[in-house]
């Protein structure tokens, strides 16, 4: 059972540990929950709707995108652009930013989003989500520009994702920790039934797609060919593997129960010229953000994603996060592969 305590009356308490706090931050967190709300309802509804199938259009990474990936990312553009909290807005289906239109306020916080993560699922309604991340924006009130954007995602002021499964779930972090909300569909509010989510610090369950192996570079082999081995291998015990193909499922289930998730750099995108699978600022970063608050770790392979400093809007990067000793552990093997390579 819960203690009834809903999202808005834990961002407003929130509120009051953050000295100077206008309650904007406050109201545009609320706003952020009101777009997951509509888009609950969205993906809930699917085909009775006519919202399922391909939009016959691609996203900026050549992807082709889902009808609600559209739909969804008009959704967080309706709800957050009219109150007067953000300067601008970036999002994973639109290739520039997108300023606060002219006669409308602008506030003093930036937005990135991706409003449908993991939308290939949601023709075989498999679990979808949407992750979000709050920046400052820098300057003094002047529309801003693509590079307002690029700091570091240990800049970020909030980050959290909504999740459309079983349950529809928002989890959050301000930088105080991490909490899990449930949204009650008989009253339309989001409960605290998580709090204080905390990753294991270790883990035997993995997660990362197989079927690009032989891509992977070598401490990355090592790692899940020892996961695979298991008791008659070098760990001594046996692994479990999941993969769902959708990182905000993923990343849920390692809150809940611990893992590692793996998108690691491999050859195919080395011969692009592409520097990962997921996208820094609006995936890796927020992600990063909760794991770390929840007590994980969250790197390349090789350095801590949220110490990356941008160069561009889409910006691609490897993934490796979650249970913190599993993660040391993968970073090690890439510490010993490069100081063995520059021997
Ligand atoms: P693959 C979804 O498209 C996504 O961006 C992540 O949510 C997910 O972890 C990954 O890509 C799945 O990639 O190559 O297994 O389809």
């Amino acid at each position: 059972m819960h203690n009834g305590t809903t999202i808005t009356q834990f961002i407003i308490e929130e509120q009051r540990h953050i000295s100077g706090a206008t309650g904007d931050f406050t109201s545009l967190l609320n706003d952020i929950v009101t777009a997951c709300k509509v888009i609950s309802n969205m993906v809930n509804k699917g085909e009775l709707i006519g919202v399922l199938g391909s939009a016959g259009s691609e996203n900026v990474q050549g992807e082709t995108q889902k009808k609600l990936d559209i739909l969804t990312n008009e959704v967080f553009i309706k709800s957050n652009e009219w109150a007067g909290h953000l300067a601008a807005m970036a999002s994973e289906e639109m290739e520039e930013i997108y300023p606060i239109p002219a006669g409308k306020p602008r506030g003093k916080y930036l937005l990135t989003f991706d409003p449908l993560d993991g939308s290939s699922n949601i023709d075989v309604n498999v679990s979808v989500g949407t992750i979000f991340s709050i920046l400052r924006c820098p300057g003094s009130g002047e529309a801003p520009a693509e590079k307002a954007f690029l700091q570091a995602g240990t800049a970020q002021v909030a980050a959290g994702y909504a999740i459309y499964g079983p349950s529809t779930m928002m989890v959050l972090t301000t930088g105080h920790g991490v909490n899990g909300f449930t949204l009650d569909q008989d009253i339309g509010e989001f409960i605290l039934t998580h709090p204080n989510m905390t990753i294991p610090e270790d883990t035997r369950e993995f997660a990362v797609n197989a079927s690009n192996e032989r891509f992977w570079e070598l401490p990355v082999q090592r790692y899940v060919q020892e996961c695979l081995s298991g008791t008659e291998g070098p760990r001594g015990e046996d692994f479990n593997m999941r993969w769902i193909a959708s990182m905000v499922a993923e990343v849920h289930r390692i809150l809940t129960r611990g893992g590692i998730f793996m998108y690691p750099l491999d050859s195919k995108m080395k011969a692009k010229g592409i520097g990962g699978k997921l996208r820094l600022l609006y995936e890796g970063n927020p992600m990063s953000f909760i794991i770390e608050q929840a007590g994980g770790m969250s790197i390349t392979g090789r350095e801590r994603i949220m110490e990356i400093q941008p160069e561009n809007l889409h910006q691609r990067v490897p993934v490796v996060l979650g249970s913190k000793n599993e993660v040391q552990r993968v970073l090690d093997y890439h510490r010993e592969h490069d100081a063995m390579d520059q021997e």
